[in-house]
């Protein structure tokens, strides 16, 4: 039996441990973009720790009144004399000077914690039993159910995007048995205080918790109201609420801040309207009706894609996630996990990363947050977090929540601009008010764009071209023209504008090169390293290929290709692999390399990139030399990260096992990933690379099951979305494919790559009408009409 579309579901026969340990392993996410909660599930004691993604330390405030993004200023001759050390061989030299590359840590900052609220329960005497909570990934909704001496308790979450707030539904069958205590706390310093709230014809009463944050002065406030339709509802003097002999108590909560994805001050208008207004429509509709719009919206986006894997037993009904994951790395199959974890990535994205006025894109941690100091500052991180972030958005069908990062990558530009000035002294004016901005490892909400503070990690200007091809792929996906032209391309052609005047000539290699380089991070410092040389090329092709279709910059482009012809990212060492730098010879042979370094920053041109494939045979051995180098393991993200290189490789059984060790080393009980800590974008390269495994497009053809491990031999996918719009629904059995459906949602050519499949012959559905085929070169195409649905058989 194959798992069908349905139950998808996490969960557990206990609640989380109320601390850290509990959050971060077992408590179960909710979000609508914005706002994030994590449900605890306490029996005598509920706990929802919650978030809201803007509410940061850090950036301009009255303590910092020379806040600059941590640019430091007229640092380009050192970048010059750095340059001339490294071609004249002067390494030690250019090694003393690299400190000065690097930014300043004042004023960084970090994601914060908004609070937590705490529903306190009366129950009769005696234990609870047949206690479950879950998280209902199908209509993202979690639950907690247990009974006490015969009364059975329910408690239901989402958190809805139409709507911007979390909501709550407290029952317990018989009569008025609800009795409990809801307070709201600030984890910032703020006070909770009893408020009039939305406006609720019955028994209702409300809390509201405002304050700034210590560090810059940003206004949150959260309110919560609650109501019931049965038992009394009161406010107390210490700002709690009381809820007594209720049937039923629904509760509302959302929160807000004052910030605004706006440079320099980054500052909006006091959240408290906004907060009253979310308050005031919630409370205008019934639960049910709250409820429906939720779904709504949710399987809106959710619904687009169905999996179904293998021929294994489902454990899932059965047992809970926990116990299933146990088995599952003592080596069980259980397809229905992979199943699982594949649309927990996509369920991830849509609580993280909602299209909305001042919406920031989903963090190291989505918009998951218990910690006023988390790891990493739970930031944006451009040398391949961020990037993985948005790996699955547009293959799996989600491409509204990528414009987020759109918006966010625009927002760097004029901070940016400072860097490149600073650092690169590449200045724009009134002349040439778009005349390059650049961003390195480590940003913040801020337009925090200097590089980081320790040269060895902060150095990485390549991290906006990689981050370039994230949204680029918003075109490719969608084919959505004027979003190109007012929004993407003027990203690309300035990024690009920038190369044009920083790199240099270098004798030795005979390339145009990035200098000084750094591969993330590990090894020595070089000129145009793998890593840069890549993702540069990979800028100069996207950006001619955009100018193309835009018909723009025609006379430029002779120009860029001219460039871009002479970097020459790739190139085979002496052991058959692709050098991490122009100077390796054997593997292992540069200085201050780490033997599997979870970077594999080498082969960015075969995932996310285009430039290794197998067009290119040569270089895609070479690769997957180095991938063996590296090794199978790694931490979560990069366990992630190999899984869509050796996918790329068009190797199943390798790709399988990364998620056999992903599974093994990456994945907590509530199914987050782990670096460790939990870092959610092992989460993302996961569902990106099933996707993968299943369907490529990044070649101009699309490219099916190019990596299925013989552990799928059966399955069926509906909805992945190639370049060009195509949705496709793949069906396979015995390891070939079996059936194949197109829907065109944008018309166009079609083209498969059909080397190892044969021939097909291809139906319109609705009409029933053969169309006609063109076989060339293991390529069958045809033309497509906008909304068509082709049915394809294959002939062998
Ligand atoms: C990159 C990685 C680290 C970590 C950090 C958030 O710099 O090298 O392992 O994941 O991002
Ligand atoms: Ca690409």
């Amino acid at each position: 039996m194959l798992n069908k579309k349905g139950n998808l579901r996490l969960w557990y026969k206990e609640p989380a441990q109320d601390n850290h340990y509990g959050w971060e392993n077992e408590s179960l996410p909710l979000g609508n973009g914005s706002m994030g909660c994590c449900i605890f599930g306490g029996v005598e004691r509920e706990r929802i720790q919650f978030n809201e993604k803007s509410l940061w330390t850090g950036g301009p405030s009255v303590s910092r009144p020379d806040y600059r993004g941590g640019n430091k200023e007229n640092k380009h001759p050192y970048l010059k004399q750095i340059q001339a050390y490294l071609v004249e061989g002067q390494q030690k030299k250019a090694l003393a000077l690299l400190h000065q590359l690097e930014g300043s840590e004042e004023g960084y900052g970090s994601f914060q914690n908004f609070g937590d609220i705490y529903i306190e329960l009366d129950h009769p005497d005696g234990q609870p039993t047949d206690y479950i909570r879950d998280l209902d990934i199908e209509h993202a909704k979690a639950s907690v159910s247990y009974k006490v001496s015969d009364i059975l308790y329910n408690r239901e979450y989402f958190m809805s995007f139409p709507e911007r707030v979390m909501v709550a539904k407290y029952t317990a069958t018989g009569k008025e048995n609800l009795n409990l205590r809801i307070c709201m706390e600030s984890a910032q310093g703020g006070t909770t205080v009893s408020t009039t709230g939305g406006e609720f014809p019955q028994s209702t009463a409300a809390i509201m918790l405002r304050g700034r944050v210590a560090d810059n002065e940003m206004l949150y406030e959260a309110m919560l109201q609650v109501y019931s339709h049965s038992g009394k509802v009161e406010n107390e003097p210490d700002g709690s609420i009381k809820i007594t002999g209720a049937d039923d108590v629904i509760i509302i909560m959302t929160a807000a801040t004052d910030y605004k994805c706006s440079y320099p001050t980054y500052r909006g208008e006091d959240p408290h309207p906004k907060v009253i207004d979310r308050m005031n429509k919630a409370l205008g509709m019934d639960y049910n009706i709250l409820y429906e719009r939720h779904v709504k919206d949710y399987q809106g986006i959710f619904n687009r894609v169905s999996l179904a894997l293998g021929n294994s037993k489902d454990y899932q009904d059965n047992m809970p996630t926990d116990e299933a994951l146990a088995l599952y790395k003592d080596g069980k199959d259980i397809h229905h996990l992979e199943v699982l974890l594949f649309q927990y990535g996509r369920y991830l994205t849509i609580a993280s990363s909602r299209n909305a006025e001042d919406a920031l894109p989903s963090n190291l941690q989505g918009v998951w947050n218990d910690s006023n100091n988390p790891p990493w500052n739970s930031d944006y991180h451009l040398n391949i977090n961020l990037q993985m972030n948005y790996w699955p958005t547009y293959v799996t069908n989600m491409s509204e929540c990528g414009l987020p990062l759109i918006d966010y990558v625009d927002s760097l530009r004029i901070p940016g601009r400072i860097t490149a000035e600073d650092y690169m002294g590449i200045k724009s004016s009134a002349e040439k008010p778009e005349n390059g901005f650049t961003a390195h490892t480590q940003n913040t909400i801020f337009g925090w764009t200097c590089p980081g503070w320790d040269f060895y990690w902060g150095w990485s200007p390549a991290a906006v071209p990689w981050i370039i091809q994230n949204i680029w792929e918003h075109y490719e996906f969608t084919r959505d023209e004027d979003i190109l032209k007012n929004r993407i391309y003027p990203i690309m052609k300035e990024a690009l504008i920038l190369y044009e005047q920083c790199l240099i000539w270098d004798e030795t290699s005979n390339r145009m090169v990035s200098s000084p380089s750094y591969s993330p991070e590990h090894g020595p410092v070089t000129v145009g390293n793998t890593y840069e040389q890549t993702l540069i090329w990979q800028l100069y092709e996207d950006t001619i290929e955009a100018a193309n279709i835009l018909n723009m910059d025609q006379a430029l482009t002779t120009t860029w290709k001219d460039t871009q012809s002479k970097l020459n990212p790739i190139d085979i060492g002496e052991d058959g692999q692709i050098k991490e730098w122009y100077e390796e010879t054997t593997l292992g042979s540069m200085a201050l390399i780490e033997k599997n370094h979870r970077h594999i920053s080498h082969l960015l041109g075969l995932f996310p990139g285009d430039s290794i494939s197998y067009k290119t045979p040569k270089w895609l051995e070479a690769a997957k030399i180095s991938l063996l180098d590296r090794g199978d393991e790694g931490t979560g993200w990069s366990m992630g990260h190999k899984l869509n290189a050796w996918a790329r490789i068009r190797d199943g059984e390798h790709a399988y096992l990364l998620i056999r060790n992903l599974f093994k080393n990456g994945i907590l009980n509530n199914l987050w990933d782990t670096h460790p800590p939990f870092q959610i974008d092992g989460n993302f390269g996961f569902t990106s690379g099933v996707a993968e495994m299943l369907v490529q497009s990044n070649q101009g053809v699309i490219d099916l099951l190019p990596a299925l491990p013989t552990a799928w031999s059966s399955g069926q996918v509906s909805g992945l979305v190639a370049r060009g719009g195509f949705i496709l629904d793949i069906f396979w059995h015995d390891s070939k494919l079996t059936k194949l459906k197109i829907t065109s949602t944008i018309g166009g050519m079609c083209m498969i790559r059909t080397d190892e499949l044969g021939k097909y012959i291809v139906t319109e559905e609705s009409e029933g009408r053969e169309v006609i085929v063109k076989q060339k070169e293991g390529i069958t195409s045809f033309d497509t009409i906008k909304n068509n649905r082709y049915i394809l058989t294959l002939s062998r």
